[in-house]
């Protein structure tokens, strides 16, 4: 990854899931990530629920709290 790329959010997302056995996935996670770190497949769609929701979270950390809209007057 590029020094930019750091500077941004991110998570790992290990793809077509389907071939690695629930069992055997331990081995791929990367010891000092920090971030979520999830196994999905496009082929039958395991995890893309998890992906979706974590990168929803991710969203709403970085943008932190968000003003409450206020009705609108003339
Ligand atoms: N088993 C499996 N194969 C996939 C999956 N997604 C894509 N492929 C296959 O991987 C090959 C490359 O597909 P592509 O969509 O370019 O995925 P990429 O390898 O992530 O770039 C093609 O033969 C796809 O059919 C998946 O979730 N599971
Ligand atoms: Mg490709």
């Amino acid at each position: 990854m590029t020094p930019a790329l750091l500077e941004k959010p991110y998570l790992i997302a290990f793809t077509k899931a389907d071939l690695v056995p629930p069992d055997q996935r331990s081995r791929f996670y990367l010891p000092a990530e920090p971030v979520p770190q999830l196994f999905v497949s496009g082929a039958t769609h395991e995890g893309l629920e998890e992906l979706l929701q974590a990168l929803r979270q991710a969203v709403e950390e970085h943008r932190g709290p968000q003003k409450t809209p206020q009705p609108w007057r003339p």
